[in-house]
């Protein structure tokens, strides 16, 4: 079951479940859901999910609608260093840190920082950014659980972690402002409630960079290739630590292009976890 925001003709944001073909949505609206909140809260999201689509609601092209990033006031945080490639390509790009990512990746304790309020994220088809004052930048495809003020893992959405790695090369305490800037962070199309971890695991990450109508980069990899279980992320992120409202948590990254690649103003990124659906943004320049 896939749960969205959209924006109506009327600029009006209601919450829909996409039908199952992707083709439309089924607006909640008329069942009293106008946030995706009380549904995330749920004691059990599926089963009120499948309650509410045996009711006659609505049904509107996804043609019609534009689609909004599937948050609303939770954190977004970020792990890294979570696949052996986002290591390896890390180690690589920096001496002076390369010790910490290799400590890092086999440690009890995982990496995780802060990445967007809600309010700044990119939907699909609205632009990510690349920093004026970075030379290397890139997109970083990404799982993202989608999490309840429990810390229970609710559903998963596809998120894009853009990085620029000549900032984070140059000394790791840069890493804050090579990740957290106008349009870094990018989340949609949807949520996918009710898949168990062991079925995410079965996905697959697919990236596709098109510049000019070509295809500049594409790369795949599997969510079964991640070092650490969900729960063990999620868990560190609730440690001592209260939210309110949820939290999404990318779960790092296991594509990483070669290092002559670096994304241009106008490229179009194309993400696609089999499971969830495409995100698509193209890149602007801040
Ligand atoms: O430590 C740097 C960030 C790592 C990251 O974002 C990732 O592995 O996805
Ligand atoms: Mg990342």
């Amino acid at each position: 079951m896939k749960l969205c925001r959209f924006k109506t003709k009327q600029d009006e944001i209601h919450v829909g479940i996409v039908a199952e073909d992707d083709s439309a949505l089924f607006d909640l609206t008329p069942a009293g859901i106008s946030q995706l909140h009380p549904l995330l809260e749920d004691n059990d999201p599926l089963a009120r999910l499948n309650q509410l689509i045996s009711q006659k609601l609505p049904r509107v092209a996804l043609s019609e609608v534009r689609l909004c990033a599937p948050v609303e006031r939770q954190e977004v945080w970020a792990a890294g260093v979570t696949y052996l490639r986002s290591k390896t390509a890390r180690m690589e790009e920096s001496d002076f840190s390369a010790t910490a990512y290799d400590k890092v990746y086999a440690a009890e304790r995982p990496e995780l920082f802060f990445k967007s309020l809600a309010e700044k994220v990119a939907a699909t088809g609205e632009p990510v950014g690349i920093r004026r004052d970075a030379k290397w930048n890139v997109p970083e495809p990404e799982l993202a659980l989608v999490l309840n003020s429990k810390g229970k893992i609710v559903g998963y959405t596809i998120g894009n972690d853009m990085s620029s790695r000549d900032i984070e090369g140059e000394n790791l305490l840069y890493l804050p402002q090579a990740k957290i800037y106008s349009h870094s962070c990018a989340l949609g199309p949807w949520i996918r409630v009710g898949a168990t971890e062991a079925a995410a695991r079965e996905w697959k990450i697919k990236i596709e960079i098109q510049r000019n109508g070509k295809n500049v980069f594409a790369g795949e990899t599997s969510v079964g290739q991640l070092k650490r279980c969900f729960e063990e992320l999620a868990g560190y992120l609730f440690r001592s630590q209260v939210f309110p409202h949820g939290a999404v948590l990318l779960t790092g990254t296991g594509i990483v292009p070669p290092d002559t690649f670096t994304l241009r103003e106008r490229d179009e990124i194309r993400i696609e976890i089999t499971g969830i659906g495409w995100l698509r943004n193209p890149v602007m320049l801040l």
